[in-house]
C-alpha cells in the first residue's frame, strides 16, 4: 500500500485538528450520529489517543464505542478526480460513515486503511469515524475475556459489588495502555482516473553494482515510465516496463547508521509517485545475521508508541528525539513492539539508518493462568493472517526493515504442538508475502524452553528473559548462572538467537550504594551481569533491552504509575543506565562484533 503524498499529479490534504466527539456505548451508538452534527459534542484532537486528552474515568476507561465527526467540503476541482479517504490507524475497529452511509470498516488498530470517496461525496459533508476499543479472544492484541474474572469470588454479595462485575470492561492481556481513537492521520488525497496503486521494490546487490528489481501495478491504462534517482539527484537508470530489472553501477548502499536513499520516479499516463528505496540485502547464514553480506550486531530496545497526553497517537517530534537518542547512545536497532509503529516512523528510521525489527500486534495469545482450553480458545487466526499480510503490504519497500515478528511471547510450551500447529503457517505466510524474503521470527518467553517447538522453527530465535527481575529477583548472581545455563541450550541449535527483552523496574532517582531492586544502580549492575553472559556467547546476534523509555500500562499492583523499565524516563531523561549502555554500545561496532 502506497504512503500517501503530494505531487505534480496527486493533491494531499490532512484532516488533522480538533474534530468532534462523543463516548458511545459498548454496544453501538446512535444512528443518526452518523448523519445530524452533535449536539454537544466534546473537542478532541486527532491524531490522537482520546484517553488522556479529557479528565475523567468515562475517558480513560471507556469501553466501546466512541464516535468522531467532521464536516468536510471538498474543493470542487478535486472532485474530478478520483478522492481517497486514508486513515494511518484507528485503534481497535473502525466504521467510517460519509453523509450517513457506511463507506467502510477496519478490524485492527495498528494498520492503515482507505476507501474512494466520489461516490458518496455532496456538497457539504459530514464524515463520522466510529471507534471500538474492544479487546477479546477475537482480537490483536488479545483481551480476556472472563469479565470481571480478576475480582476475588470471596467479595461480599451487596449489589454494588454484582454491578461492579457487571459492568463490562476491557481486561487487557498486555503489559500497555489500551489506548484508543484515532492514533495516526486521517488524509484525502487525489490521483488521476488511471492510476499507480502499488510499487514493489526488491534490492540485490552484485560487486560493485545494485540490482533493482521492481513491479508497478496500476489501474486503467497509460504510458509507464521509471526513472531511478540518487541522492544528488541524477539519474541512474530507468525502465519503461511495468515490471523489470534494472542495474545501478558502483551503487550507495543503505548501511545502518548510514543511509543512503534512492527514488524510483514511475509516471503511468497523468499519474505520478516517487517510492523511495535503498540498496541492501539480509540473510541469515549458520549463526550470522549479514546485512550487505557482513555479519550485524543488533543494539537497542523494545519500545513502544506512547507519551503523555497523545497516547499512542503519532507524534512526530517525540520520533525525532527517539531517533536523536538512539544516535546519543550508538544504538541501531529497535523492535516495534507490540504493533506496526506508524509509517511515519518507518520513513524516518530509512532516513537515519535505524535497524527494524516490524512486529504484528499479536501480543498476549497465551492462556492465562487457570486456563485448560489452550489455544483453542482464541478467534484469531484469520485476522492474524491479514495482520501479517497487510503489514507487509504496507512496509516491504523499507530498507530499515530486516525482519519480521509475527508475535511476542505467545504461549508456545504449554501445548508445543497447538502452538506449532497454529505459528508455522503463519512464519511460513510471511515469506511468501514478503518480495525481500527477509526472516521471520517469532519472541518467545520465558518458560520451559526445551518443550518449545515454535522457536527452533524461527530463521532467528528471539527470546525475552528476566532473570534478575521476575526470575531470581534481586540475585544477579544466581540470575547470570540460570541464564549461561540455558544459553548452553540455544548454543546447540546453531541458529542466531538475540535478546529482545530484559529488564528491570527502576524508578527514576531512586539510589542506593548497594544495589536495590527498582533502584538505578540495580538497572545498571543487573545489564552488566547480563551483557557479560551475552558477551560470551558467538551465536547471540544482538541485544535488545526492555524498554527504551517508561511507558502507561494498565492500573494495578505490578505498575507504580506504569512500566518503569526504561532506559529514560517517560519525558526522555537518561537514567544511570543508559550512561552504561552509551558506553557500552560506543565500543560495539554494527558489524563483525560476533565473528
Ligand atoms: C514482557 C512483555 C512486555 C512487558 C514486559 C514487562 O515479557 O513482552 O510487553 O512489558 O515483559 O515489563 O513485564
Amino acid at each position: 500500500m502506497l504512503y500517501p503524498e503530494m505531487n505534480v499529479s496527486r493533491a494531499l490534504i490532512d484532516l488533522s485538528g480538533i474534530w468532534e466527539f462523543q463516548l458511545a456505548q459498548a454496544e453501538g451508538f446512535k444512528e443518526k450520529w452518523t448523519k445530524v452534527p452533535f449536539e454537544h459534542p466534546e473537542h478532541i484532537a486527532v491524531p490522537a489517543s482520546y484517553n488522556d486528552q479529557k479528565e475523567g474515568t468515562q475517558f480513560r476507561d471507556h469501553y466501546g464505542w466512541a464516535v468522531y465527526q467532521k464536516k468536510l467540503e471538498i474543493p470542487v476541482m478535486l472532485k474530478k478526480e478520483r478522492v481517497v479517504l486514508r486513515f494511518g490507524s484507528v485503534t481497535q475497529a473502525a466504521r467510517v460513515y460519509l453523509n450517513g452511509t457506511l463507506i467502510c470498516t477496519h478490524k485492527g488498530g495498528f494498520l492503515p486503511f482507505e476507501v474512494e470517496i466520489n461516490p458518496y461525496l455532496e456538497e457539504e459533508n459530514l464524515l463520522c469515524v466510529a471507534v471500538d476499543n474492544r479487546v477479546n479472544y477475537g482480537t490483536l492484541p488479545i483481551g480476556n475475556e472472563a469479565g470481571a474474572a480478576f475480582f476475588g469470588s470471596d467479595l461480599p454479595d451487596i449489589e454494588s459489588v454484582r454491578n461492579m462485575k457487571a459492568r463490562p470492561q476491557n481486561l487487557p492481556n498486555f503489559d500497555f495502555f489500551n489506548y484508543a481513537g484515532i492514533h495516526r492521520p486521517v488524509k484525502l488525497y487525489t490521483t488521476p482516473w488511471n492510476y499507480i496503486k502499488d510499487i514493489t521494490i526488491v534490492p540485490d546487490i552484485e560487486g560493485t553494482d545494485g540490482i533493482v528489481q521492481y513491479q508497478i501495478d496500476c489501474e486503467g491504462s497509460g504510458d509507464l515510465h521509471v526513472e531511478i534517482y540518487d541522492e544528488a539527484g541524477q539519474k541512474v537508470c530507468e525502465g519503461f516496463e511495468p515490471e523489470g530489472t534494472l542495474r545501478i553501477p558502483d551503487a550507495h548502499l543503505w548501511e545502518p547508521g548510514n543511509a543512503y536513499l534512492y527514488q524510483a520516479c514511475v509516471t503511468f499516463g497523468e499519474d505520478s509517485y516517487t517510492q523511495s528505496f535503498g540498496i541492501r540485502t539480509v540473510r541469515v547464514e549458520g549463526t550470522r545475521f549479514l546485512i550487505n553480506n557482513k555479519p550485524f550486531y543488533f543494539k537497542g530496545f523494545g519500545k513502544h508508541e506512547d507519551s503523555a497526553v497523545h497516547g499512542r497517537g503519532l507524534d512526530e517530534a517525540l520520533n525525532v528525539k527517539d531517533l536523536s537518542l538512539m544516535n546519543w547512545l550508538h544504538a541501531n536497532s529497535f523492535r516495534t513492539s507490540h504493533y506496526p509503529y506508524s509509517e511515519e516512523m518507518m520513513n524516518l528510521c530509512d532516513r537515519e539508518g535505524i535497524v527494524v525489527i516490524d512486529e504484528t500486534p499479536a501480543v498476549g495469545l497465551n492462556f492465562g493462568w487457570d486456563d485448560t482450553e489452550g489455544f483453542a480458545k482464541f478467534r484469531t487466526k484469520e485476522h492474524h493472517e491479514d495482520v501479517i499480510r497487510d503489514m507487509i503490504a504496507r512496509d516491504k519497500n523499507h530498507p530499515c526493515v530486516v525482519m519480521w515478528s509475527i508475535a511476542n511471547e505467545p504461549d508456545t510450551e504449554k501445548q508445543p504442538q497447538a502452538s506449532y500447529d497454529y505459528f508455522k503457517p503463519l512464519y511460513d505466510l510471511a515469506h511468501a508475502c514478503d518480495p525481500q524474503d527477509r526472516p521471520v521470527t517469532l519472541v518467545i518467553c520465558q518458560n520451559d524452553y526445551i518443550r518449545d517447538l515454535v522457536a527452533p522453527a524461527m530463521d532467528v530465535i528471539c527470546f525475552n528473559r528476566y532473570y534478575g527481575w521476575y526470575v531470581y529477583g534481586g540475585n544477579l548472581e544466581i540470575s547470570k548462572e540460570a541464564f549461561e545455563y540455558e544459553m548452553k541450550y540455544w548454543a546447540e541449535l546453531g541458529k542466531p538467537a538475540m535478546i529482545t527483552e530484559y529488564g528491570a523496574d527502576t524508578v527514576a532517582g531512586l539510589h542506593s550504594a548497594t544495589p536495590n531492586m527498582f533502584t538505578e544502580e540495580y538497572q545498571m549492575e543487573y545489564y552488566r551481569a547480563m551483557n557479560a553472559v551475552l558477551d560470551q556467547c558467538p551465536f547471540i546476534i544482538g541485544e535488545q533491552m526492555w524498554n527504551f523509555a517508561d511507558f502507561a500500562t494498565i492500573q494495578g499492583v505490578m505498575r507504580v504509575d506504569g512500566n518503569k523499565k526504561g532506559l529514560f524516563t517517560r519525558d526522555r531523561r537518561p537514567k544511570l543506565a543508559a550512561h552504561y549502555f552509551r558506553q557500552r554500545w560506543e565500543e560495539i561496532p554494527d558489524f563483525g562484533y560476533k565473528k
